[in-house]
């Protein structure tokens, strides 16, 4: 393709499209378009379940839940009892989200919401990056108090800049938008793997994002890139050429064989495997007797 400055501009889509003067809402198509409104707000009453432990987590397994379920998993193989959770799950495309008693939680209707009720008042916290402070902080953990954790809170931001370019932009437009846009995708793919060569150079110098040690920095990132390292987002690895990542997919590799993250991963999972899918979690002995094969064989069994 010739970027001669005198060359005509490509037709816009759908031919001949120029945005009105104001903006009015209609079918998009796509993988998300049914459960996107431009209100925010409950669409219907629902209360949402309250179990026997101090965490009450309102989440799905996509890699912005998986970061608090890692964590709340990894600060119980710590030792911190006080950690104990119950995960419910919210079924985004059935627009769970947007139940009454999941906006009193979090008004912005996303997953992952969650409530302390660990102290004498119920404390809503909402946004991955700020729950993933609040448990650092409430049990000393994963968050360096040297000076490190400046760096760690870096890169924790970095990811909650940095990440709707990679779900929003690159896969929305590579793999869920209904049809493709080669504009888009080129945009999002040169700023994808820009981002994963940032990452790439980090990892060159320390065994971790904040350093020599893991962090919720590495829990936060790992969901999104690490993933997409491995080739398991958007099925985009060729695309990507994520083999040259070679610190990315260390890490990665790293982080994934870790007992913590495994079951994180399959807390609030609704599709794969059935023997990795643990739709609710509320007891440590679920990871034995919940998960969807053994669930589908008591179901058998009676
Ligand atoms: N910045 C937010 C992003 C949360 C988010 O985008 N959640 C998605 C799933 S990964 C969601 O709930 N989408 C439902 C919707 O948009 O209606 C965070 O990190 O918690």
């Amino acid at each position: 393709m010739s970027d001669a400055p005198n060359d005509p501009p490509p037709p816009n889509s759908p031919p001949g499209y120029t945005p009105p003067t104001v903006w009015t809402n209609k079918a998009s198509g796509g993988k998300f378009a049914s459960i996107n409104r431009p209100v925010s707000g409950p669409t219907h009453e629902k209360e949402l379940p309250v179990g026997r432990h101090p965490f009450q987590l309102y989440s799905l397994a996509t890699p912005n839940g998986v970061k608090v379920t890692v964590m709340l998993e990894e600060l119980l193989a710590l030792g911190h009892a006080g950690a104990e959770y119950d995960a419910w799950l919210i079924n985004i495309q059935d627009g769970d989200q947007f139940g009454s008693g999941f906006v009193g939680v979090n008004p912005n209707s996303k997953i992952p919401a969650l409530m302390d009720r660990s102290g004498p008042v119920p404390i809503r916290i909402f946004e991955s990056g700020a729950i993933l402070v609040h448990l650092a902080e409430k049990f000393g953990a994963f968050l360096p108090t040297d000076t490190t954790r400046a760096e760690c809170l870096s890169w924790l931001f970095w990811q909650m800049g940095s990440a709707p370019y990679l779900g929003g932009g690159f896969g929305h437009f590579y793999a869920y938008a209904p049809f493709k846009i080669e504009y888009a995708i080129d945009r999002f793919a040169m700023e994808v793997k820009r981002q994963l060569d940032v990452l790439d150079k980090r990892l060159a110098e320390a065994d971790y994002l904040a350093g020599a040690d893991y962090t919720i920095a590495d829990i936060a990132v790992w969901p999104w890139y690490g993933n997409l390292a491995k080739g398991k987002l958007y099925e985009a690895a060729e695309f990507l050429q994520v083999q040259e990542y070679k610190n990315v997919l260390r890490w990665a590799d790293a982080i994934e064989a870790r007992p913590a993250v495994k079951r994180g991963c399959m807390v609030n999972t609704a599709w794969g495997e059935p023997s990795g899918q643990l739709h609710e979690r509320h007891d440590a002995s679920d990871f034995e007797t919940k998960t969807q094969d053994k669930i589908g064989e008591a179901v058998e069994k009676k």
